[in-house]
């Protein structure tokens, strides 16, 4: 005995231009035993009766930035079969591409982890919104030509697109390629223009331990100094137990006079929580965490200000930081006459108080 028609099987998602979306369907796998004789598509204001050889059905005239979800069944000589439900859809233009593209390294110890930020158009097309955005990069060679085809292409979907508004994600790129990247803003109607305007790009890696610069001359508790001093010399070290293990015996405790030494890099917190910060230090010495260890670095804004002509003296500071996150760290010592030394520790949550960092401290080689 006959019964109505299967469910029909949508081939893909609507495709969507201005005015209008285009519907794609087979017939279903079972007529019910009787051949189908239409199909039915409707949202449920708009319905369109249709010839059973139809797959494909345009539908215009339609109103851009409005969502219509269309269902289709078919018919047969029992009756209509079970509806099939398209994805809502807004009718539209493609969006404009978005601006202001730029990529940033941060740091990471096995491969490179990298910032992308841009705007998102303003102009998404006519429809009321964006789905979101599309970030790929891809391998390229030396001189900067796509590697197509890679099975390495990275893409990530980002999600919480404003029209006109700024983004941020992150993406890990492995140190085996170059890469070169793309962002897309995405609506019902597709993709915009590729946005190519990330630079191809080197990874970095990023080794353990903090820069260390010596230079020649005291700084006076002046942090600008040290961009005019005379280096002397330059290692990279994890331990500052004191001045002879935190320069690599470049300088040993009370044994010179009238130089500085300026350490950076970045901190990387275990865990998140309040982070204290000490040094140890004849003569003055300084520490900065965070934005303010890259740019504007005073020594009002230093997490511990150890300033002055003194003996052996220890000052700390705190701050309270977030796992996983590599905070810029910057730290400054220097020594004018007698005795001298430093020393550099961080206690936290689950850190015991500690001066080898090697796990703690990284820094971008080269
Ligand atoms: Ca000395
Ligand atoms: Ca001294």
């Amino acid at each position: 005995m006959a019964t109505v028609p299967g469910v029909p099987l949508i081939q893909r998602r609507p495709g969507v231009t201005s005015q209008t979306l285009e519907y794609m369907w087979s017939p279903p796998l079972s007529d019910g035993g009787s051949p189908i004789t239409s199909y039915t598509l409707t949202d449920g204001t708009l319905t369109f009766t249709l010839d059973p050889e139809t797959r494909i059905y345009v539908v215009n005239g339609l109103t851009n930035g409005v969502a219509y979800s269309f269902r289709l069944a078919a018919n047969n000589a029992i009756g209509q079969g079970t509806f099939a439900f398209f994805r809502t859809v807004q009718p539209g233009n493609k969006p404009d591409p978005p601006t202001s593209v730029s990529i940033s390294s941060l740091v990471s110890i096995n491969s490179g982890s990298y910032r992308v930020s841009w705007t998102n158009p303003s102009n998404t097309g006519g429809t009321t919104g964006l789905l979101g955005n599309v970030v790929k990069f891809y391998p390229v060679t030396s001189a900067g030509d796509v590697l197509s085809n890679s099975p390495s292409t990275i893409r990530k979907s980002v999600f919480g697109a404003a029209p006109g508004q700024p983004l941020t994600t992150f993406v890990n790129l492995s140190t085996t390629y170059n890469w070169k990247g793309q962002v897309f803003a995405v609506n019902d109607p597709g993709y915009s223009l590729s946005n190519f305007g990330l630079t191809s790009t080197t990874n970095h890696l990023y080794a353990s331990g903090l820069q260390t610069d010596v230079y020649s001359g005291y700084f006076g508790d002046v942090p600008t100094w040290f961009a005019t001093a005379t280096k002397t010399f330059s290692t990279s070290v994890t331990n500052f137990t004191n001045i002879g293990t935190a320069t690599n015996s470049n300088k040993l405790p009370n044994a010179q006079d009238n130089y500085s030494v300026q350490w950076t890099g970045f901190f990387l917190p275990p865990a998140t929580g309040s982070y204290t910060f000490y040094t140890s230090s004849d003569d003055g010495s300084f520490v900065w965490i965070g934005p303010s260890a890259v740019s504007g670095f005073t020594t009002a804004n230093a997490i511990v200000n150890n300033g002055g002509l003194h003996g052996m003296q220890e000052r700390s500071g705190t701050s309270t930081l977030t796992s996983n996150v590599y905070y810029p760290i910057r730290i400054q010592f220097g020594e004018q006459g007698g005795g001298d030394d430093l020393n550099f520790s961080i206690a936290g949550p689950s850190l015991t108080r500690r001066y080898e960092l090697s796990t703690l401290v990284f820094y971008l080689p080269g």
